[in-house]
């Protein structure tokens, strides 16, 4: 690393990628003066071959002109995304959450805010810049919360769970994706996954996290019971930034066999 870095260095000090270098060599290409002072002739020649004794003083100047082949070595180095406009004065930030989510290990800062009648998601990188996009369809009454993040597929990159409005028993809950540097909506079917996360006495719904699934889970009430819940788990696989549900699982559970409403590790309900 420290080879490569001096020697990025090295030709940044020359002026550049593909700098040129010119070094003193042997002659390639050569122009000499020579000239008599003085010359004593005992035989004249009888061609144009000399028999010629002489004595003759020399200067010869030599000027070499070498072009060695240019080198140029790219070192690839992540850049760091381009910062986006502070929050303006006046915003209100509604959460902030300590999270990784380009996978970098740096950890990025999780930032939703009302600017007027817009809801922003914002991230802030450990490694500089930030991206920040306006989620839509965000209710007036809840606003937007950054509830935190986690890898959902286990591809280094943590997903992000926002608060995006809320119904009687359940909030509801958008995810997003970093791409580049930007912010993208997590879909299922083409439109952006909203998954509502709650209960009350005759339902719930939740969400779970193994590391390489999303999974749903939801249940009601069955009518006359004593607490017993007709219930269902549907498995999501993530790639890129696309949900596909996968085959569900019906059962027939009780209050006390229904667990934790999220669980996607430090993600929260807010
Ligand atoms: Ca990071
Ligand atoms: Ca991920």
């Amino acid at each position: 690393m420290m080879c490569c870095l001096a020697f990025v260095a090295a030709a940044c000090g020359g002026g550049g990628t593909g700098a040129t270098t010119t070094l003193p060599l042997a002659a390639a290409t050569t122009s000499s003066t020579t000239s008599s002072s003085t010359t004593t002739t005992t035989t004249p020649p009888a061609t144009s071959t000399s028999t010629t004794s002489s004595t003759t003083t020399s200067s010869t100047t030599s000027t070499t002109t070498t072009t060695m082949p240019s080198t140029t070595t790219t070192t690839t180095v992540a850049a760091a995304c381009p910062t986006a406009p502070a929050i303006p004065v006046g915003a209100t930030v509604s959460a902030t959450k300590s999270i990784d989510a380009d996978g970098d290990a740096a950890l990025d800062v999780m930032t939703t805010y009302l600017v007027g009648a817009d809801w922003h998601l914002r991230v802030d990188f450990g490694a500089g810049g930030s991206a920040d996009v306006v989620v839509p369809d965000v209710s007036p009454l809840t606003g937007a919360l950054a509830l935190g993040a986690f890898d959902i597929e286990g591809d280094g990159t943590g997903e992000l769970f926002v608060k995006v409005d809320a119904g009687a028993h359940a909030i509801l809950v958008g995810l997003y994706d970093v791409d580049g540097c930007g912010l993208v909506p997590i879909t299922i079917g083409g439109v952006p996954a909203v998954f509502p996360v709650g209960a009350s006495v005759g339902n719930f719904s939740g969400l779970n996290c193994d590391g390489s699934l999303l999974w749903t889970f939801e249940g009601t009430l069955i009518e006359g019971s004593e607490g017993m819940y007709e219930a269902m788990d549907i498995p999501y696989t993530l790639e890129g930034h696309v949900l596909t549900q996968g085959f569900g699982d019906g059962a027939v559970v009780s209050a006390d066999e229904i667990g934790p409403l999220l669980t996607c590790g430090d993600v929260d309900l807010g």
